[in-house]
């Protein structure tokens, strides 16, 4: 049978199982990401694995989340993970060399290769033919050191684009219409896989943007076949020799497949507070908008930048809006400002920020009290921006670009016939991408060799191998979709004690009630209980690990986002599913009992638990693990499983089964 291009580079990189929907396959890595805020806990937990050296073809380490430093201890993590980076074998990109996704994209993603980062977005380089997946800090930690990585093999979803997309539509808005059509759950244990003949209508950069925010969708991964846009880019690049030729197969089998006309798609745009709240920019014309911010690992590219930078020549932004521009590198920084594109910016009234995260994750640029604010990015979970009752819109930087100008959201095509000569931007990539590479240290130029620790990093946290018991009371019962922003928030105040858990914990579910971190110390232990998709967004294992640390001993949810349900076994917390009938029967306070003998039943292979509430009513509980995760989660977490593999195994680099 024919192969997809994502069953291809699965069975080139396959060390364990058959590529079966729904199986738990292994796969080898090829290169590894991290980034600042995600980056120490991997740093951390590979010394406490006894590792010495990366064991991948290529590790890169990034920091790009909080560059501003605000904090000796942003300053500090930063420092020791160059030290990390030099002692143990990995690239170092320095604090303001730009966002992790869009470095990387720039200097090492390589279609036909598996790249496993520690960021959600990690997808993004799926654009140009990679398969890229985003994980916790702790599976990265474990595939730097030559282990294996396991997923349930995804189903492979067929995304055959037609037609050429019509004037002022981008691909923000074919990656906005399908949020709008599949929603944030919708690409659950799925893999998107790009076909047709619309494909090479789009460059890689605008691809990229798509494949970046099938992370909002849920999903695994989404990938592009290759073709001569991809090694253009690449060459462009100064990569070419990366370049393979990656197609599916005549007679590739999709689980599904879903078909876009692009001509029929227009300018949309995402209402707050959920990236799928999606309507056509029309709808919501005529609102006033306070703020507007180009940038992010979406859309903060230069061939991002350019169109807005075209938009603005010559004008001037509205009085009663603020507009700032946040590259995603500091190539394209470089780049627009050699060429001349910076100072046409800022002379339109733009305000030129460095290349960071930054505003995505509220460091930065948070919007006044009750205002809109209108950004390029893929998130707009409530609080995110750094304000509780935010009013964020995600769209293209075409429509940002239209609503600066108006100073009121306005659908570009409005704004064109109303103006009289202001014309579609569309895409222009440079003749080369030439930015200097003095922000990049390759580890064979590393300048530190022994790691340097400021005193709020502290020591990974473990927890004792699973008893016969688990029960407590339900410190907290949550709605559908909570995000791992609600679990352990982003912003600034909280981030600098990303590698102190002990302290961090402290604002565990902060953003649902204040109160938790507090009564969970008091009670010693408990569970937590949830709606549909629970854990989505974030890769950041801090949201299982504070939990951990906190005595939770399991999440019993009607369902889990992939990335936060293998962080939840890697920190020792059993994952149940609940129906929606016993969802909405527990109460917040109620005591859950699990009547099995835990240990028992999770080393048996156990799938149903019987569970106990409030010594009244009785249900069942679901668990869903493959083997390997039963003996992770039955070590008390996957750190403690991987010494113990080690030691009893081969000895040499964690084997991860
Ligand atoms: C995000 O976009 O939410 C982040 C901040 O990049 C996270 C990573 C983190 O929490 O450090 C992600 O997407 O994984
Ligand atoms: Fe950074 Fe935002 Fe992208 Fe996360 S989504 S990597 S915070 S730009």
């Amino acid at each position: 049978m024919g192969q997809t291009v994502a069953e291809k580079i699965l069975s080139d990189h396959l060390v364990e199982g058959e590529l079966a929907t729904g199986e738990e396959i292994g796969i080898e890595i090829d290169q590894v990401l991290s980034q600042d805020t995600t980056g120490t806990m991997v740093w951390l937990q590979f010394e406490a694995l006894d590792l010495d050296e990366v064991q991948t073809e290529l590790a890169a380490q990034y920091c790009d989340h909080q560059t501003y430093q605000f904090d000796f201890k942003n300053t500090d993590d930063h420092r020791f993970l160059r030290s990390a980076a030099g002692t143990f074998g990995a690239h170092f990109s320095r604090p303001g060399n730009g966002i992790c996704h869009q470095v990387h994209k720039e200097n090492f993603a390589a279609p036909g290769k598996t790249l496993l980062g520690a960021d959600s977005h990690t997808p993004t380089p799926g654009g140009l033919g990679q398969l890229a997946i985003g994980a916790g800090g702790l599976d990265i930690a474990v595939a730097m050191g030559g282990g294996a990585y396991y997923i349930d093999m995804p189903e492979i979803v067929e995304i055959r684009l037609e037609g050429e997309l019509p004037e002022w539509a981008t691909a923000k808005d074919i990656a906005l219409h399908l949020l709008g059509e599949l929603t944030v759950k919708g690409g659950v244990g799925k893999i998107f896989e790009y076909t047709g003949p619309g494909v090479e209508n789009l460059s890689v950069p605008e691809r990229t943007t798509i494949t970046n925010l099938g992370t909002e969708l849920g999903a695994t991964s989404s990938i592009f076949p290759t073709d001569e846009r991809t090694k253009e880019f690449l060459a462009k690049l100064g990569r070419e020799d990366v370049y393979v030729d990656l197609q599916p197969d005549d007679d590739a089998e999709y689980d599904e497949t879903i078909t876009i006309d692009l001509s029929e798609l227009e300018p949309l745009i995402a209402e707050p507070s959920m990236p799928d709240n999606i309507v056509p920019v029309r709808e919501v014309a005529g609102t006033p908008v306070d703020q507007v911010i180009i940038g992010s690992c979406t859309n903060g590219a230069y061939e991002d930048i350019l169109p807005a930078a075209k938009m603005l020549e010559g004008r001037e932004i509205a009085k009663t809006t603020d507009m700032i521009v946040a590259p995603a590198s500091k190539q394209a920084s470089e780049m627009l400002a050699r060429e001349g594109w910076t100072a046409e910016m800022m002379a339109a009234g733009v305000n030129f920020s460095e290349a960071t995260c930054g505003p995505c994750i509220g460091i930065g640029h948070v919007p006044g009290s009750d205002s809109v604010s209108l950004r390029t990015f893929n998130r707009n979970f409530e609080g995110r921006s750094g304000i509780e009752d935010d009013s964020v819109f995600l769209c293209s930087p075409e429509v940002a670009t239209a609503a600066a100008l108006a100073g009121e959201i306005v659908d570009p095509r409005d704004l064109a016939d109303e103006l009289g000569d202001l014309e579609d931007p569309g895409l222009e990539m440079p003749e080369t991408y030439d930015g200097s590479k003095a922000d990049l240290i390759p580890p064979n130029e590393a300048v530190d060799d022994g790691l340097i620790k400021g005193p709020n990093i502290g020591d990974v946290p473990l927890r004792e191998p699973l008893g016969s018991h688990i029960g407590g009371e339900a410190l907290l019962k949550m709605e559908d979709n909570i995000t791992t922003d609600h679990i352990i928030p982003a912003s600034s105040d909280i981030l600098m004690y990303r590698s102190n858990i002990e302290k961090l914990s402290e604002f565990t579910l902060s953003r649902v009630d204040s109160t938790f971190s507090e009564r969970a110390l008091e009670a010693g232990n408990g569970v937590l209980v949830a709606g549909e998709n629970y854990g989505q967004g974030s890769s950041r294992e801090h949201a299982a690990l504070c939990p951990m640390y906190l005595g939770i001993e399991a999440v019993f949810a009607e369902s889990f986002a992939r990335i936060h349900k293998a962080n939840l076994f890697n920190f020792g917390i059993v994952p149940y599913t609940i129906d929606s009938e016993t969802y909405e029967r527990i109460e917040q306070s109620d005591t859950i009992e699990v009547v099995d003998d835990v240990a028992e039943g999770i080393a048996s292979g156990q799938k149903e638990f019987t569970i106990r509430v409030n010594d009244d009513w009785e249900a069942t509980a679901h668990l869903s693990a493959s083997p390997r995760e039963r003996d992770i989660v039955a070590a008390g977490g996957k750190l403690t499983y991987t010494k113990q593999q080690a030691e009893g195994g081969s000895g040499a680099a964690p084997a991860d089964d």
